[in-house]
């Protein structure tokens, strides 16, 4: 089942018009949100960015994001959801193409729900990456459908058969193609502000918070690519990835090229965050 506007349809009941703004502008905003035992992680947080992601490009959601809220558990429900995430973007409807904004924009909202595990296996190996220019636009805070940057960076690292592109602009590290990026020195994490250069994931929120609870200190301030390749220990993180080291870069190893203590002491956390939500179901 899927949800399109405020309804569950079966997928096969569901078409989508040529001239959706989505579609033919990539005109709208999405959010991937975690199930966790059957439990959505950090819901609230991801309806305020998709909240602001739309109000940012002068869109309105379609309905209130407290019926959106109830609309999504139902759906992950009715797809019998453990571990999984959901997809949901809200574009700006089916109008005329013309570039400008329509007259009377009706916005278009589906969500989906998908089965999937988590990256087990790679946050304990950890992950390959290479460094690439980073060509995207300036509002990169706006979680928006277009994403040819991030697409074609993330292809550029399958080429090299590694796993993540970190993103470079004026010798800064950003993020990464869909992966925020934070370096160890000194046993302290460096990541870039949350400001129009990067999305503020909501696993970074996550991840600087238990820093803090562990005492680590977090400087929310740009490095460059001399400090990512001379870094202790290099972590990504998203939704998806939850908190995955880095364990080579451009085909150098990040320190010994094993994963860091950091990254470890963070996954352990975040393992005590995704068990709470266990424990508040139960
Ligand atoms: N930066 C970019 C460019 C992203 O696309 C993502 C997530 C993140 C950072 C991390 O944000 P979250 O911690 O909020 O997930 N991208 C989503 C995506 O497109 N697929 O999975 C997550």
């Amino acid at each position: 089942m899927i949800l399109v506007q405020d309804q569950l349809k079966d997928q096969s009941e569901v078409r989508i018009d040529i001239e959706d703004r989505g579609y033919q502008f990539g005109d709208g905003v999405y959010e991937v949100v975690r199930v966790y035992n059957g439990q959505y992680f950090g819901m609230d947080e991801h309806l305020v960015r998709l909240e602001r992601s739309a109000k940012e490009i002068q869109m309105s959601l379609p309905y209130p994001i407290e019926v959106l809220k109830r609309r999504l558990e139902i759906l992950a429900e009715a797809n019998d959801i453990e571990d999984g995430h959901v997809y949901l973007q809200i574009t700006r409807g089916v109008a005329e193409r013309t570039h400008q904004f329509p007259l009377q924009p009706a916005p278009l909202l589906v969500a989906y729900a998908r089965k999937s595990p988590r990256p087990l296996s790679k946050m304990k190996k950890g992950v390959t990456a290479i460094t690439t220019e980073d060509i995207r636009w300036l509002r990169c805070d706006i979680k928006s459908l277009n994403l040819l940057g991030n697409v074609l960076g993330k292809q550029k690292a399958m080429d090299a058969k590694c796993d993540e592109s970190i993103f470079i602009r004026n010798e800064v590290v950003t993020e990464g193609s869909s992966t925020n990026v934070y370096i160890v020195k000194n046993g302290e994490i460096w990541t870039h502000p949350a400001n129009n250069f990067i999305l503020n994931g909501i696993t970074r929120q996550v991840i600087l918070e238990l820093a803090k609870e562990e005492g680590i200190t977090v400087h929310e301030e740009t490095f460059n690519k001399n400090d990512l390749m001379h870094a202790e220990e290099v972590i990504i993180s998203s939704t998806t990835m939850e908190v995955t080291p880095v364990i080579s870069i451009d085909g150098k190893p990040v320190s010994n090229g094993i994963p860091g203590k950091v990254a470890r002491t963070l996954q352990e956390k975040f393992n005590e965050r995704i068990a709470q939500l266990q424990r508040v179901k139960n």
